[in-house]
């Protein structure tokens, strides 16, 4: 128990000097659910995933169609505007990245945004860079497992951040929607759910950008 406490706060020092831990954030080794209203009970078999707005084609995915796309693996520490953070999280998904690279996904070259839909009519939105950075994830599988229900079953969107920081974007986990149903490219930004109630529109963890307006 005090082992654990110690090792804990040890590598937190540490990581806050390696500078892998941004401003505000505590270390944490769970895992906590956050969301606004219930669980979605999902049926795989009506399931879609929708890419749709400035694309050059739009497309409708069945599960079993997302399941034969390419598929990726990555190891990404977590941040949460609730001032904690998770590190080496290990997902397995499909990189909207590869699929809009491979010509799969073909975004219209105005497309500057993208909005993630989730059941129940949650939203965020990003900059088309962030989502198509390899640390965003249409993420399926954590720590080996289908996600639980709790954390985005069958699929959610995951943003976080590089043990080296190498991609130029990172975000809040808010950024990433769980239950996701679709993908809509914009050539003007429409602030997501939380994005509308006083968040961050960026959510930058190293800026701190948390809630807009000062809050
Ligand atoms: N569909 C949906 N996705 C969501 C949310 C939500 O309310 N609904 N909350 C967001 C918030 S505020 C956070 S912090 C993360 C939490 O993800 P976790 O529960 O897997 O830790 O999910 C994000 N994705
Ligand atoms: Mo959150």
């Amino acid at each position: 128990m005090f082992d654990t406490l110690f090792g804990r706060r040890a590598r937190e020092i540490e990581m806050k000097q390696g500078n892998r831990l941004p401003p505000g954030q505590s270390l944490t080794d769970k895992f906590p659910v956050l969301h606004y209203g219930p669980v979605p009970n999902v049926d795989l078999a009506t399931w879609t995933l929708r890419i749709f707005g400035a694309v050059e084609e739009e497309i409708v995915w069945t599960w079993e169609q997302f399941n034969k796309l390419p598929r990726t693996q990555v190891t990404l520490d977590l941040h949460c505007v609730t001032r904690w953070s998770k590190f080496d999280t290990p997902w397995e998904g499909v990189s909207l990245g590869q699929l809009v690279r491979e010509g799969i996904v073909r975004p219209r070259p105005e497309a500057r945004f993208v909005v993630q839909h989730c059941e129940y009519g949650y939203t965020t939105n990003t900059p088309i860079e962030l989502v198509l950075q390899d640390n965003f994830l249409l993420a399926t599988h954590y720590d080996g497992k289908p996600l639980t229900p709790e954390h985005g079953y069958p699929l959610r969107g995951l943003v976080g951040t590089f043990t080296d920081r190498s991609e130029p974007k990172s975000a809040y986990l808010w950024k990433g929607g769980k239950w996701l149903r679709a993908l809509e490219f914009r050539v003007h930004d429409q602030p997501g759910f939380w994005e509308r109630n006083g968040y961050h529109n960026e959510a930058d963890p190293w800026k701190e950008q948390r809630f807009a307006r000062g809050w």
